[in-house]
């Protein structure tokens, strides 16, 4: 009689996969334990809400000779916006400072701007698995504002969860277009 099975996993880590070898017990603890965890792997951006972009991009141009990568109208967002490369890192992705004006007064960041003037709107967090970690957090009683994810920077998919759920910041969660080919 068979009382014990051991099986090779590959288990996606921070630096690529690594082979582990596992019983089916602790496989089993395992496939739960990454049901529920996310792989956050990086800060993608980090969300600035301005008044007049060209002003705050020459700002930062200025002040700490940040380039800007890449500027995009997205009208299904309301914003006019510019992406700022920090740095690269190494899961497809890099991390940037987004400079975001609003094309109209009842977008999100219209809003948010009245309310309270310019500065930090948003962080979001980089994925490989935009789908999946929504999901995950979603079943973790937070509030997911997106029922699938939407269209992001650069080609990128993003979802958003809600400031109130998450101690007063409004998080957004990204898969660059990058990480999702090689999904
Ligand atoms: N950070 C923290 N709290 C925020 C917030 C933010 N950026 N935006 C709104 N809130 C808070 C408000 O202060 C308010 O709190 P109180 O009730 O205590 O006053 C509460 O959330 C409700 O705010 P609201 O002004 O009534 O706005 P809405 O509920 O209509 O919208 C939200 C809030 C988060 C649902 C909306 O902003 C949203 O859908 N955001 C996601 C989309 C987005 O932000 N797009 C722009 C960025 C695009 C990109 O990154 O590519
Ligand atoms: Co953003």
């Amino acid at each position: 009689m068979l009382t014990r099975v051991t099986i090779n996993v590959l288990t996606p880590g921070r630096n690529g996969h690594r082979a582990q070898r596992v019983t089916a017990r602790t496989l089993r603890d395992h496939m739960v334990m990454r049901c529920t965890v996310c792989m956050l792997t990086r800060i993608d951006h980090i969300g600035i809400a301005c008044f007049d972009l060209d002003a705050t991009v020459a700002f930062y141009e200025a002040t700490y000779g940040f380039e800007v990568a890449h500027t995009e109208v997205n009208e299904e967002q309301g914003v006019r916006e510019a992406m700022l490369r920090i740095n690269g890192t190494s899961d497809g992705g890099s991390s940037y400072l987004q400079l975001l004006e609003p094309t109209r007064e009842d977008s999100a960041v219209g809003k948010w701007l009245a309310k309270n003037g310019e500065g930090v709107h948003h962080i979001a967090f980089g994925t490989a698995d935009v789908d999946a970690d929504s999901e995950a957090i979603r079943d973790k009683g937070v509030r997911v504002l997106y029922d699938a994810p939407r269209s992001g920077s650069m080609g990128s998919r993003i979802t958003f969860l809600h400031p109130k759920d998450c101690h007063g910041v409004l998080t957004e969660i990204v898969t660059s277009a990058s990480a999702s080919e090689d999904h």
